[in-house]
């Protein structure tokens, strides 16, 4: 009978635990989203995207040996630097709106995202 009470006991410590160390991950899952864009042959894909405001853009260069970089020319920001296969850069949209962006060398590079 105790026995039976402190096996049962240990184990609803166990889930417990198990539970809030699952906390964070299913924050993260909804909380702030990630919307990957690849770059290879100097396109965006996908060039256009729509999000929600507080969510993330991934893009990831996949070329074989290009950089790249993600410009947001239209609002005034300074040329960010390039980055290289394998690589990626991220950025959050706080606030909603219609943001273009391009590629800092290769001007015929362009990319829309739009924020709800
Ligand atoms: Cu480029």
């Amino acid at each position: 009978m105790d026995r039976k009470f402190h096996t049962w006991g240990a184990l609803r410590t166990l889930l417990l635990v198990a539970s809030l160390l699952l906390v964070p991950f299913l924050v993260h899952a909804g909380g702030d989203k990630v919307h990957e864009v690849g770059i290879k042959k100097f396109k965006y894909t996908p060039p256009e995207i729509t999000i929600k405001a507080g969510e993330t853009v991934r893009w990831i260069n996949n070329e074989k040996r290009q950089y790249h970089s993600v410009w947001f020319e239209e609002s005034g920001e300074e040329e960010p630097a390039e980055f290289f296969p394998e690589e990626i850069y991220e950025r959050t949209f706080v606030k909603p709106g219609t943001f273009r962006y391009r590629c800092g060398p290769h001007e015929e590079m362009t990319g829309i995202i739009h924020v709800k």
